[in-house]
C-alpha cells in the first residue's frame, strides 16, 4: 500500500505554496518517511524553520513547529533543545538562510555539537524572493543581483560544517529520494549536531535564467555536479574539481554533546554551589 502522509501534514494548509515540480515537496515527504520509519512520536519532535520557500516546512508539518525569523533557526532550536533535551529538534533552512544571514548561527551550532539536525535545502539561489545570489550560487550563473554572471566564490556547506565541528555531515539530492530518506533517518538518530545538505531544484528562479528550462533539466545539472562519496574518494584532486560528494561524509559518535555537558555541569554545580572549583569542572569534561 502506498505510504499515507496525511497523518503528518496539516491538510487544511494544502495545497502547498511551492511551485509545480519544486524539490521542497520531495524533501518534505522523505523527512516524513524517515520520522515514520524511526517511530518518532509527533509530540517528541519539533521542527524549526526559517524564512524562504523551505521555511514552509513548519507550516505544513503537523507536529510541534516554530516558523522563525530569517537565519535564526539554530538560535531558536538551541533554546528549545536545552529546555527539552529528550526531544528531536530539527531545523530546516535554505542556503541563504543557513549560510548567509544565519551563517554565524550555523557555525556555532556545529561548534557546540548540540543535538540538533539541520536540513539545509540548497537550491543555489534565494528562491522565495526571486533569484538573488546566495552563498552557493555557482560562479558565472545569472542572478537578479548579478545579471552579468555571479563572481562570488561558492561556499561548500558540508566542508564548512565539518570544519566547524559538526559530528555528522551528509549530502544528498532530491533525485535520490530513498537515499535522502536514509540519510535524514541517520541524522535524526545521530547524537550531536547533524548537518544534512539536500541539493534541490529551483527551476523557476534559478533554472529558467540559467538554461535549465524545467525541473528535470535542473535535476540533471545537479546530477552532473555530484558523485557518490565512494567514487569521490577514489578520484584525484584534479578530477574532484567542481564535484560534490554525496552520502554520509563524516560521523563521529564519540564527540561530546552540548546538552549532556550542560546537564552534567548543572548537576555537579548544584551539589557544590559556591564550593565549586576548577577540579569539579574536570568531572564534567
Ligand atoms: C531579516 C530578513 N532579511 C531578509 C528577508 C527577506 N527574505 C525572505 S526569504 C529570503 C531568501 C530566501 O532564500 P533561501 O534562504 O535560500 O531559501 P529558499 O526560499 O530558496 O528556500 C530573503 C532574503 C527577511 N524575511 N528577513
Amino acid at each position: 500500500m502506498a505510504f499515507n502522509y496525511d497523518e503528518y501534514l496539516r491538510i487544511n494548509k494544502m495545497p502547498t505554496l511551492w511551485c509545480w515540480g519544486c524539490g521542497d515537496g520531495v524533501i518534505l515527504k522523505a523527512f516524513i518517511r524517515a520520522v515514520d520509519k524511526l517511530g518518532i512520536n509527533k509530540d517528541d519532535l519539533c521542527v524549526v524553520s526559517g524564512i524562504g520557500c523551505s521555511g514552509r516546512f513548519s507550516s505544513y508539518l503537523d507536529t510541534n513547529t516554530v516558523h522563525t525569523t530569517h537565519g535564526r533557526t539554530i538560535a531558536y532550536a538551541t533554546g528549545i533543545k536545552l529546555a527539552n533535551p529528550d526531544k528531536h529538534v530539527v531545523c530546516v533552512a535554505g542556503d541563504g538562510d543557513a549560510l548567509a544571514i544565519g551563517g554565524n548561527h550555523t557555525i556555532h551550532g556545529c561548534r557546540r555539537n548540540i543535538d540538533i539536525t539541520l536540513i539545509l535545502v540548497n537550491n543555489f539561489i534565494y528562491g522565495l524572493t526571486n533569484s538573488q545570489t546566495s552563498p552557493t550560487t555557482p560562479r558565472g550563473f545569472w542572478s537578479v543581483t548579478m545579471k552579468q554572471g555571479n563572481i562570488d566564490p561558492t561556499f561548500n556547506g558540508c566542508k564548512l560544517a565539518e570544519a566547524a565541528g559538526a559530528s555528522f555531515v551528509a549530502r544528498e539530492k532530491v533525485s535520490e529520494p530513498k537515499k535522502m530518506e536514509k540519510v535524514i533517518a541517520a541524522a535524526l538518530q545521530h547524537k550531536g549536531f547533524s548537518f544534512v545538505e539536500i541539493l534541490s531544484n529551483c527551476h523557476i528562479n534559478l533554472g529558467r535564467k540559467n538554461k535549465m528550462a524545467d525541473a528535470m533539466e535542473n535535476l540533471a545539472w545537479i546530477d552532473s555536479i555530484t558523485v557518490s562519496k565512494k567514487k569521490y574518494d577514489a578520484m584525484s584532486e584534479e578530477e574532484r574539481v567542481n564535484l560534490l560528494p554525496t552520502g554520509i561524509l563524516k560521523q563521529d559518535t564519540e564527540a561530546d554533546e552540548y546538552c549532556d555537558m550542560y546537564e552534567k555541569l548543572k548537576e555537579v554545580y548544584q551539589g557544590k554551589r559556591e564550593k565549586f572549583t576548577p577540579a569539579d569542572f574536570k568531572k564534567v569534561i
